[in-house]
C-alpha cells in the first residue's frame, strides 16, 4: 500500500503498480463492484490513512464524468459510476449485462466517510467527503422507483434496472437471468449511504445543516424495500424473489454487504440477520465458494464480523494455501493485489473492530493464535490501539486518542467507558482495568 498509493499518485488498480503485461487481465483497471473498494479496506485500520488520498482525488474526477452519465443515461441528478472505471474516469456501463450496475458511486463514497470516522477530521468531512457522498445520494434519490403491485415489496422504493454483481439466477421457466429489480445489494448499499449521509449531516451542523435534504433522506429510508430472509432456506435472499441459482457457490457475496464492509448486520444488534448471513455463507461454501483470492479474503472478514475466529482463520489459511503465489502476491487468478490488501483487512477484523458504536478487542481471535501482539492499529473515533495476548487471552491493551474523545471499550461481555484527552494514552490490563497511563 505504501508503495502503490500515495498522495499525488493514482489509486491502486487491479495489479497495483506491479502489472508486467502490455495487455493485462481486465486492463489492470478499476473494478468497482468489489475490487477497488477492497484495495482500501485496510487503509484506515492499518493506520495508512494518507494512502487513501488518491481515491478521494479520483472521486472528484468521477463526479464530473458521473454526473453526465447520471443525466444522459438515467435522467437523474447527482453522479453515478458503474462496475468499472479507468485512468480516463469512464463511468458508463461496460463489458456486458453485469456492467449495468449503477451502484459504484454509492459504494465508493464509503471510503471518504470511513476516513472521517477513523480520523475525526471534520474539515475533510465538510469539504471533501460531504459533496462526494451527497452527490452519490442525489443520484439514488432520483433513481429509486416504487415497486409495482404484485411485487413482494409492493409500494416500497426499489432500484430498476438492477443486478447482483456478476451473479445469475434461474427464472421460473428455467432460463438464466441477470437483470432484475431490487437486488439485495443495491438496497444494502443505499441504506448504508443514506444513513451515513444523515450521520455526516448531524456532525456537520445537526438539524439546521441542509434540513430539506436530510428530510428527503429520512423519508426515503422509511420507504426503502427491506432485506428479505428466505422462509425456505433461512438465508438472506440475494434477489427480490427467492430464485434458484445456477452457481450457488458464486465468488461474489454481494447480498452480505451489510455484514461487511457495511455494518447494519451485527452479531449483537441484529442476531436474526446475522444467523441468516451465516446460512448464506454456509450455502456458498458447500458449493465451492471462495474460489478467487479476493473472494476467499472477504470470507475472513465475514467470519470475523460473525465473531467466529476459527472459521476466519481457516479461510486465511486457505487464502495462503490456494490463492497466494510464491512471492506472496495474491492470485485471483491471475495476480491481483486486492486479495493481499483484503487479507490484511481480514486479519485486522479478527483483532479489532469498531463499527458497532464501540471498540471491540480480539473479537475473533482464532484458537490457534495462542500468543501475539499488534501495534498501531486504528479504531473509528481516532484511537490507536496496541494489543498483546497470551495463552489465547487478552493480556494488555494500550490506547491513544488522536483528537481526544469518548467511546466504549469491549472485550467479550465486559465493557468499560473510555474518555481520553487529545494525545493521551492509557494502558489497561486483561480485565480492562487501568494499569497506568503516559504518553
Ligand atoms: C470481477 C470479479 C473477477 C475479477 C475481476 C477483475 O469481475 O468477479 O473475479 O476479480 O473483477
Amino acid at each position: 500500500m505504501l508503495s502503490s498509493s500515495r498522495p499525488g499518485s493514482q489509486p491502486a488498480n487491479l495489479q497495483g503498480i506491479w502489472n508486467k503485461d502490455t495487455v493485462p487481465a481486465w486492463g489492470s483497471k478499476y473494478t468497482t463492484n468489489i475490487n477497488l473498494q477492497m484495495n482500501y479496506w485496510h487503509a484506515e485500520v492499518a493506520n495508512l490513512s494518507e494512502c487513501g488520498m488518491p481515491v478521494y482525488e479520483m472521486i472528484d474526477d468521477l463526479m464530473l464524468t458521473g454526473s453526465r452519465v447520471a443525466k444522459e443515461y438515467y435522467g437523474c441528478d447527482g453522479w453515478t459510476l458503474h462496475h468499472n472505471t479507468d485512468i480516463w474516469r469512464a463511468t458508463t456501463p461496460v463489458d456486458g449485462v453485469w456492467g449495468v450496475w449503477p451502484m459504484g458511486a454509492a459504494w465508493l463514497v464509503r471510503q471518504p466517510w470511513e476516513h472521517y470516522l477513523f480520523s475525526g477530521d471534520k474539515d475533510f468531512l465538510g469539504k471533501r467527503a460531504w459533496p462526494q457522498m451527497k452527490g452519490a445520494a442525489e443520484f439514488i434519490l432520483d433513481f429509486l422507483v416504487e415497486a409495482p403491485p404484485g411485487s413482494p415489496v409492493a409500494g416500497k422504493l426499489v432500484t430498476a434496472p438492477s443486478h447482483s454483481p456478476e451473479n445469475a439466477f434461474l427464472k421460473p421457466d428455467g432460463s438464466r437471468g441477470m437483470f432484475t429489480y431490487a437486488a439485495t445489494m443495491d438496497l444494502m448499499i443505499i441504506r448504508d449511504l443514506l444513513e451515513n449521509c444523515l450521520a455526516a449531516a448531524r456532525d456537520l451542523g445537526g438539524e439546521s445543516f441542509e434540513p430539506a435534504f436530510q428530510q428527503k433522506l429520512r423519508d426515503t429510508l422509511a420507504r426503502l424495500a427491506p432485506v428479505q430472509i428466505s422462509p425456505e432456506s433461512g438465508r438472506i435472499q440475494e434477489w427480490v424473489r427467492d430464485y434458484q441459482e445456477p452457481e450457488p457457490g458464486h465468488r461474489h457475496m454481494s447480498h452480505l454487504y451489510a455484514l461487511h464492509p457495511g455494518s447494519q448486520i451485527t452479531q449483537r444488534g441484529t442476531p436474526e440477520l446475522a444467523a441468516a448471513a451465516r446460512k448464506s455463507l454456509e450455502t456458498r461454501l458447500a458449493n465451492g465458494g471462495g474460489g478467487t483470492g479476493w473472494s476467499r479474503c472477504w470470507l475472513v472478514s465475514f467470519f470475523a464480523r460473525l465473531h467466529d475466529g476459527k472459521e476466519a482463520q481457516k479461510h486465511l489459511q486457505l487464502l495462503f494455501a490456494n490463492s497466494t503465489l510464491p512471492n506472496l502476491f495474491d492470485s485471483c487468478p491471475p495476480f491481483q493485489i486486492d486479495g493481499n490488501f483484503g487479507g490484511a483487512a481480514g486479519i485486522a477484523e479478527m483483532l479489532l473492530q469498531s463499527h458497532d458504536g464501540e471498540i471491540e478487542l480480539l473479537p475473533a481471535l482464532p484458537p490457534n493464535w495462542q500468543n501475539g501482539s499488534i501495534h498501531g492499529l486504528r479504531a473509528r473515533g481516532g484511537f490507536e490501539v496496541d494489543l498483546t495476548w497470551k495463552d489465547g487471552q487478552l493480556s494488555s491493551v494500550g490506547i491513544r486518542s488522536i483528537k481526544g474523545g469518548k467511546n466504549q471499550l469491549r472485550h467479550g461481555n465486559k465493557t468499560v467507558p473510555l474518555l481520553l484527552k487529545p494525545g493521551e494514552r492509557i494502558l489497561l490490563d486483561r480485565e480492562l482495568h487501568t494499569a497506568n497511563s503516559g504518553n
